[in-house]
């Protein structure tokens, strides 16, 4: 791509910001899935075979700017790309705040966005506050859309937001007959017609009846499955957000409301916000929570975990875990604090440094017996030789490794020595298993063992 000096300034600095930006940083699996920088609002979308990740980018309140310590506080956006649900590609900002003409750069309000495929153009659709009143005098939310001619951008932001909408949270689904619908939420559901150029409204928005008339509503996420059309968003019924669905025939509705899909966040994060795929025939939850931030909710990250249908069309409610989804490579770190089973009584998760949770999570081993379990790791087809483990034991231990759980195969015993300081040990392998299978790491005996991550190695 040329940045050429005859563009306009904000495309050329649009321009110029994205290439810049592009980054190729690889995330690990687990959730939260982005392991570097707080993503919410996580809408998903599969372009070409591949999963694209259009969160928003939730950052703290940067000092001296005027802003709410206490608030949601996002600059612009970045994407990120998947072809196996556990490796992220980052491909940095593709929208910021400074880059498009009506928004208010002082604002910070860069909320949920989403991004539809049309005739090979990527229309990214995005809230944010106005830098000027509209005719109604209003500033406030409007909702702008930014194209390009690949999921990753670089994305053009139109010069104006989408005229007729006041709203955040949209979301846009194109129906089999090619008509496109935007939907948003400013207090209720809004739904509108799109024009052909994704661009402009088509009809009147007209708020959603039938919805649940108390506790806020927002979020809106419409998909559609086997000629039934699912209306999802959050709503708090009781006192923080989860997610429910009701359900159609059409589009527009009407709609039924049918359920919960996923209960209050279990650390309390305030909002909840989802997007579904399906992807290689599997259905997917995309949600945040604020695990990074337990004690500031309004710094979320996007997490990931299956989804089933009944054989009526109805959600199977979604439980949320720290595993998510996805194959884990034996050879890359899997870490046991992402655990799909545990044995809550003896082993704690915590992070290994407080103040820098980026950083990740420790599991620690109170005493023998006690157990985590991992899911779906692959061992390939080679011959693997030892297994490597970061620990930290004060008085020293031994874990033992082994396949498919409680009944297992005994892969390997790692003797960890006593000290303070955490170490690489490594330990031969009783034996190689072959494909995938479920791993549990068992203190066998010894005292508290500290472990923040386990791999195996050809030699
Ligand atoms: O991220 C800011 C707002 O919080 C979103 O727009 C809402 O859906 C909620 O997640």
């Amino acid at each position: 791509m040329k940045i050429s000096n005859k563009m306009e300034p904000k495309i050329k600095t649009t321009l110029s910001l994205f290439l810049l930006s592009v980054i190729t940083l690889s995330s690990l699996a687990q959730n939260p899935i982005i392991r570097d920088q707080f993503t919410a609002d996580p809408t998903a979308r599969v372009f070409n075979g591949k999963v694209y990740l259009y969160p928003s980018h939730d950052i703290l309140a940067p000092p001296g700017k005027n802003l709410r310590k206490d608030w949601f506080c996002m600059a612009d956006y970045h994407v990120f790309s998947s072809e196996n649900l556990t490796d992220w590609t980052d491909h940095g900002v593709i929208v910021s705040q400074n880059t498009v003409t009506w928004v208010d750069s002082t604002s910070y309000s860069m909320w949920a966005p989403d991004c539809i495929e049309k005739n090979g153009k990527y229309y990214f659709y995005f809230p944010a506050n106005k830098n000027t009143a509209g005719p109604n005098g209003r500033k406030g939310f409007g909702i702008g859309v930014a194209v390009a001619d690949k999921p990753e951008g670089p994305y053009i932001p139109q010069p104006e937001p989408i005229k007729g909408i006041f709203g955040i949270d949209p979301n846009v689904l194109i129906d089999k007959d090619g008509q496109a619908y935007i939907y948003y939420s400013m207090g209720n559901i809004f739904v509108a017609k799109l024009k052909e150029n994704m661009l402009e409204l088509d009809s009147e928005p007209k708020a959603i009846p039938d919805l649940p008339s108390k506790g806020l509503k927002e979020g809106p996420w419409v998909v559609e499955r086997n000629g039934m059309y699912y209306l999802t968003f959050p709503h708090v019924e009781n006192k923080i957000e989860r997610l429910e669905y009701a359900m159609g025939n059409s589009p527009v509705g009407p709609f039924k409301m049918t359920g919960v899909i996923m209960d209050e966040s279990p650390i309390n994060c305030w909002t909840s916000h989802q997007s579904f795929i399906e992807f290689k025939g599997q259905w997917y939850l995309f949600y945040h929570q604020n695990a990074y931030s337990p004690k500031f909710d309004k710094n979320r990250s996007s997490c990931i975990d299956s989804l089933f249908f009944n054989s009526d069309g109805t959600i199977r409610k979604v439980t949320p875990t720290w595993r998510g989804v996805g194959i884990s490579a034996a050879t890359g770190k899997i870490e046991i604090d992402r655990y799909s089973r545990i044995d809550e009584k003896g082993v704690s998760i915590a992070f290994l440094d407080s103040v820098k949770p980026f950083d990740g999570w420790k599991a620690t081993f109170s005493s023998p017996g006690v157990w985590a379990t991992y899911n779906s790791v692959d061992f390939g087809r080679k011959k693997l030789k030892t297994a490597e483990v970061k620990c930290r034991s004060e008085k020293g231990g031994t874990l033992q490794i082994r396949t498919n759980g409680m009944e297992g195969v005994v892969i390997t015993e790692v003797n960890i020595p006593a000290g303070k300081e955490w170490n690489s040990v490594a330990s031969r392998l009783i034996k190689s298993p072959k494909g995938v299978h479920n791993l549990t790491v068992m203190l066998k005996e010894g005292g508290m063992v500290e472990v923040d991550w386990l791999r195996f190695k050809v030699r």
